[in-house]
C-alpha cells in the first residue's frame, strides 16, 4: 500500500474488498467500517473472526469477503491468529510459499470478545509481538444474542442485562472500560480508535500501522440500530455525533505516545448524542435523571481536560 497520506474521501481506494448482500442489519455501523479496513488492507489477507454478528457475513457456500476467513470461539480469535501466523511463517522459511504470497492475520470482533472474553488471549499475543492486525467494531454490547451488558457498555445505558427500572432507574451502573489504555499498557507498535464516520482518518490509521510489524489495533466505534435503537438512516451521524460530542476521542499511540488525531472545535453536549438513542431514552422520560447526564458530561469533560483540549 502507498504508505502517503491522503486528504479526502475522493482518494480511498475504489476497489471494494467485501461485497455487497450481507445477513448484517441495515444501517451497521460496523459493516462500514470492516468495508473500509477492507479497503486498507487489500485482498491478501486472512481474517480470524471471533463469534458475533460478523459469523453471519459467512455462511457456506456463501461469503461478501474476496479474502480467506476463518471462524474461532469468542475467547481465542488471538490464538488461533497465533497458529495462522505461525503456519504461513513456516511455509514461508520451508520454501512452500512464496512470500509474495504471504497474508497478512487481522482478527476480527466484537466488543464482547475484545473486551471481555479474549482479553486474556489478547494479552497473551500482544507479549508475544504476533504480528497481526486487530479490528475490534465495539457496538457497546453482546449485539447477536440479544445486546447484553459487555464490558464496553456506557454508563447510564440500557442492555439486554441492564433494564432500567425502579430500583436502578439508569441502566448500567458501570463505567466503560478502557480497551485502547489496556492495549497500550503493553506498548504494542501501534493502536487506534476509528469510526466509520471519518474514513479519511481510518484509512491514514491503517497506511501508518503499515510500517509496524507486530500487534496493531483499530477500535472502531460503531452505531447499531436494534441495538441501540434508532433509524438505520441515521447510524453515520450518530457516529459523527459520538466524536464530536468528545465521548469517542479519534487517537492513536505508537510505541506507547499518545496523539489525538482530529479534535472537535467546539464540543457538541453529549445530550446530543443520547437523546437520538431508545437506550439512552429513560434518563429524559418520564424524568430527567439530572444527576447521571451531568456525570456523562463531566466524565467526557474531565478526559479532554486532562488532554488539556479544555480549560
Ligand atoms: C463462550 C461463549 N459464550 C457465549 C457465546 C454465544 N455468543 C455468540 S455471539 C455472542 C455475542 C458476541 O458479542 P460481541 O463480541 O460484542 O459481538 P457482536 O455480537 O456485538 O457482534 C455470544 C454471547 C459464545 N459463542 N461463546
Ligand atoms: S446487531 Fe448491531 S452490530 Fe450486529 S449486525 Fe446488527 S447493527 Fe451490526
Amino acid at each position: 500500500m502507498d504508505t502517503s497520506t491522503i486528504i479526502s474521501i475522493k482518494e480511498l481506494p475504489p476497489e471494494e474488498n467485501m461485497l455487497p448482500g450481507t445477513a448484517a442489519c441495515a444501517g451497521c455501523g460496523g459493516l462500514l467500517t470492516l468495508r473500509y479496513c477492507l479497503k486498507a488492507l487489500g485482498d491478501k489477507i486472512i481474517i480470524v473472526n471471533a463469534a458475533g454478528c460478523f459469523t453471519l457475513l459467512t455462511i457456506y457456500p456463501f461469503s461478501p469477503f474476496r479474502n480467506s476467513w476463518l471462524y474461532t470461539a469468542m475467547a481465542c480469535a488471538p490464538a488461533g491468529a497465533q497458529g495462522v501466523r505461525d503456519a504461513l511463517d513456516i511455509l514461508i522459511k520451508k520454501g512452500k510459499l512464496d512470500p509474495e504470497e504471504n497474508l497478512k492475520v487481522v482478527v476480527l470482533s466484537g466488543d464482547g470478545s475484545a473486551y471481555d472474553m479474549a482479553l486474556s488471549s489478547t494479552s497473551g499475543a500482544i507479549y508475544r509481538n504476533l504480528d497481526f492486525y486487530y479490528i475490534c467494531y465495539d457496538n457497546e454490547a453482546y449485539g447477536n444474542t440479544g445486546f447484553q451488558h459487555s464490558g464496553a457498555s456506557p454508563f447510564g445505558s440500557r442492555t439486554g442485562t441492564t433494564p432500567p427500572g425502579k430500583e436502578v432507574p439508569v441502566g448500567s451502573q458501570l463505567q466503560k472500560k478502557n480497551l485502547f489504555d489496556i492495549w497500550n499498557s503493553h506498548k504494542p507498535p501501534y493502536i487506534a480508535t476509528v469510526s466509520p464516520a471519518y474514513p479519511v482518518d481510518l484509512m491514514n490509521k491503517f497506511k501508518k500501522a503499515e510500517q509496524f510489524k507486530g500487534p496493531k489495533l483499530f477500535i472502531s466505534h460503531i452505531p447499531c440500530p436494534p441495538g441501540w435503537g434508532f433509524d438505520p438512516s441515521r447510524s453515520v451521524r450518530l457516529a459523527k455525533l459520538s466524536v464530536e460530542t468528545g465521548l469517542w476521542p479519534l487517537k492513536e499511540s505508537v510505541h506507547g505516545e499518545v496523539e489525538h488525531t482530529y479534535v472537535p472545535k467546539r464540543f457538541k453536549p453529549v445530550e446530543e448524542y443520547l437523546k437520538e438513542q431508545e437506550r439512552f431514552s429513560h434518563l429524559f422520560k418520564p424524568v430527567r435523571q439530572e444527576d447521571a447526564l451531568k456525570s456523562i458530561q463531566e466524565m467526557v469533560d474531565e478526559y479532554w481536560k486532562k488532554h488539556e483540549f479544555l480549560p
